[in-house]
């Protein structure tokens, strides 16, 4: 059996689709008036969803649809399940189909029981339910379902893709499509509240922001939060990273000291014991590189720090991401930044990074402007933004 889903403007347009795709032996399951929700169709006008099926057994045209590891909805057998029921009220349900509908009041089935009509709604919800997530989640011509071709659109990766389908195809909640999307997202997002901590350091690839970052942190914490704040880079690699480091810190009227070498890390610490919070810069690096990440080890480890965040910038690969936090791992970062969301316009990447560091997410940053640009996020506004609801100009 073929079972598809119209997305009408009237029940004309949809029975010529429905004819000239399905031909004349196709039915009319369901027709329903709907505003198009998901991504990108919110307040927009409304619409008619139509589902149509015909018979095609023979044709060996099964599919399966990989649901969750091994589990594997068949396409078939639901639509089976589905046959029955219809089967089994076979009077109401040819009246129904005749009518081209299965919204059931009283009036359609005046000769059957109270239970009886109880029952039979039941049992259609059930189906629509099973409808609602074969459409959602079996594959279309292209091979692919629905709901794939909207996360692949938002940037999410293969891996997070077919965790947001297996999730949202095991939420036997009553909600519409986006509303499992969301409780999908909020599942897989994990955020980390920054505290209060002593010494902070920050890791990541070349010019990713950290030192950006560092400026804005300093900046929210001395002026804004009142806090003794003293910096410290280990950056001595890169020509002009101390003066760019030193400004801000100039301008803040902060301490500043530069680390050369890893027994000079010790003393720096304990030159600004006096500060509520010392925010320590590190040389960018490639995760590939691994003699230079054991060397920025070596300088970590005498911080004595437990608030080591790792950088990422949200206009990372998808390829790369994976090889950057796995090649970072070996410094025990604990936290996430996710720098330059002004330069996306997906955010699928909040949520690939995350899923790959398997990190909470502390701060991103929003542009250029020190202090400003910088954010804790809560689960609804990153939500929002991945599903494209919001956006960062
Ligand atoms: N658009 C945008 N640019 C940013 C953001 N954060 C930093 N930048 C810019 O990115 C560039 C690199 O920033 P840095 O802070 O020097 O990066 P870094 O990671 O310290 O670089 P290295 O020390 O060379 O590894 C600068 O031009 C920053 O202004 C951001 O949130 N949005
Ligand atoms: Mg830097």
């Amino acid at each position: 059996m073929i079972i598809k889903k119209y997305v009408v403007n009237n029940m004309n347009e949809a029975m010529t689709r429905i004819r000239y795709e399905l031909g004349n032996e196709a039915i009319i399951i369901s027709q329903r008036k709907i505003r198009k929700k998901g991504i990108g169709g919110f307040f927009s006008k409304k619409v008619i969803e139509v589902t149509a099926a015909v018979d095609n057994e023979g044709s060996g045209n099964k599919r399966n649809t990989k649901v969750n590891g091994e589990k594997k909805l068949d396409i078939n057998d639901s639509l089976e399940a589905i046959k029955k029921v219809m089967n089994r009220e076979t009077k109401v349900s040819q009246k129904l189909i005749r009518d081209n509908s299965i919204e059931i009041n009283s009036k359609n089935v005046d000769d059957k029981s109270d239970s009886s009509e109880s029952n039979l709604m039941n049992e259609m919800n059930e189906m629509k339910k099973i409808l609602n997530t074969i459409m959602l989640t079996g594959t279309n011509a292209n091979g692919k379902s629905e709901l794939q071709e909207k996360l692949e659109n938002l940037d999410l990766n293969s891996e997070i893709i077919e965790e947001v389908t297996s999730r949202i195809t095991l939420n036997k909640k009553n909600e519409d499509e986006t509303e499992k999307l969301k409780d999908a997202l909020a599942q897989m997002i994990n955020i980390n509240k920054p505290k209060d901590e002593h010494i902070i350091v920050l890791v990541g690839p070349t010019g990713v922001g950290k030192t950006t970052t560092i400026a804005k942190l300093a900046g929210r914490l001395s002026l804004i939060e009142k806090k003794k704040v003293g910096l410290i880079t280990v950056d001595t690699y890169r020509i002009g990273a101390i003066e760019q480091l030193k400004t801000y810190a100039d301008i803040m009227n902060i301490p500043f000291s530069v680390v050369f070498s890893i027994k000079d890390m010790e003393k720096s610490i304990e030159d600004m014991s006096e500060c509520d919070m010392i925010l320590i810069d590190t040389t960018g690096r490639s995760s590939k590189n691994i003699m230079q990440i054991s060397e920025l080890s070596a300088f970590i480890r005498k911080t004595k720090s437990d608030n080591i965040h790792l950088v990422m910038s949200s206009t990372t690969k998808n390829s790369d991401i994976k090889t950057i936090v796995e090649g970072y791992k070996v410094l025990n970062y604990n936290n996430i930044i996710i720098t330059k969301l002004d330069e996306t316009s997906t955010y699928g990447s909040i949520l690939n990074i995350m899923n790959y560091a398997k990190q909470p997410l502390s701060y991103v940053t929003t542009g250029q402007n020190v202090p400003d640009d910088i954010k804790c996020l809560n689960s609804d506004e990153i939500i929002n933004l991945i599903m494209g609801v919001e956006t960062i100009c």
